[in-house]
């Protein structure tokens, strides 16, 4: 029988260096002969993605509850080509999940952490979720925020508190305000660990 593939997440605010970790990950895993692959969310490539991408660049306007719904149903879509690439074995990295979903969307005034939950319940729940940790206000002497909704600094001090309430046992807290190397190599020892303790799959919040 196949040795399923681990899902692994990567989480944390802007500028608090994920993709690079996940490009890395995703080398290092294909490197040693490992199947992998790499997903992010947003994903705007699909249609519910193509209306979050006009919302994110500022281009039309959403309901709160109704642009939480659209990230949320954009992780639903995909679900099924999650679950068939860890079935066939292949390692799934990715940039950003239901936690991003959560953090964000419950910064915003009047919205509740777990009603923000409630819609992500029952996807699959990852094997890791490595926190890239940092201070919003040192990720921001990394560069300046670009120009789409949320990348300003009151959001992200919130969004990093938000995470933080999220934390379960499937997390591991990197500090992220080292040099990319330094991270990497926590960011390693933590996919090795979880490709040699694959368990059987669970539920997001069930
Ligand atoms: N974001 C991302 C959300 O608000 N909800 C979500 O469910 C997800 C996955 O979208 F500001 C936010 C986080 C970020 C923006 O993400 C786009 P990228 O990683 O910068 O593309």
């Amino acid at each position: 029988m196949i040795k399923r593939g681990a899902l692994i997440v990567l989480e944390g605010c802007d500028r608090s260096g994920k993709t690079t970790q996940c490009q890395k990950a995703i080398r290092w895993l294909q490197e040693s002969n490992k199947e992998a692959h790499l997903m992010r969310f947003p994903d705007r490539s699909t249609i519910i993605g193509s209306l979050i991408n006009k919302y994110l660049e500022c281009s039309t306007e959403l309901d709160d509850h109704a642009i939480h719904l659209l990230f949320s149903a954009n992780r639903w879509e995909l679900l099924p080509d999650i679950k068939k690439l860890l079935q066939k074995g292949t390692n799934v990295i990715v940039d950003r999940y239901s936690y991003s979903g959560i953090a964000f969307s419950a910064s915003k005034p009047n919205m509740d952490l777990r009603w923000c939950q409630q819609s992500d319940s029952g996807l699959l729940k990852p094997d890791l979720v490595i926190f890239l940790d940092i201070n919003p206000v040192e990720a921001q002497t990394r560069g300046q925020y670009g120009s789409e909704r949320y990348e300003n600094l009151e959001m992200q001090k919130i969004v990093r508190s938000n995470y933080l309430k999220l934390q379960d046992e499937s997390w591991r807290v990197v500090d992220a305000s080292r040099s990319m190397e330094e991270v990497w190599r926590d960011v390693c020892r933590l996919v090795q660990e979880a490709l040699d303790n694959i368990t059987p799959d669970s539920a997001l919040w069930k």
